[in-house]
């Protein structure tokens, strides 16, 4: 399952968005404009940034754009 912790109306997040259309992503998207879930991003990565990303199947979990579309591509590469 991945989950992408995003923010309205953030680029970068829309980016991460869109590289998973690309590539036949699909996220559980949770959006840090609800309190509870800005609380449960900075308990899980320590800071309040948005896009991040966890990778729950491979243990993996992330900040930076870059790197998550790096990720996404090296490990769900389109078919
Ligand atoms: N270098 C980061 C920048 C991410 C960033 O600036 N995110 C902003 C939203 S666009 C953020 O999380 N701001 C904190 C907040 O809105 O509370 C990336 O590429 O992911």
């Amino acid at each position: 399952m991945l989950t992408l912790y995003v923010k309205t109306g953030c680029p970068f997040c829309a980016k991460v968005l869109n590289t998973g259309k690309e590539l036949g992503i699909e996220f559980e998207e949770k959006n840090i404009a609800d309190d509870a879930v800005a609380t449960e991003l900075v308990a899980r990565g320590g800071k309040r940034q948005v896009p991040y990303l966890v990778d729950s199947e491979h243990g993996v979990e992330m900040y930076e754009s870059g790197d998550i579309i790096a990720y996404l591509r090296a490990q769900y590469p389109k078919h």
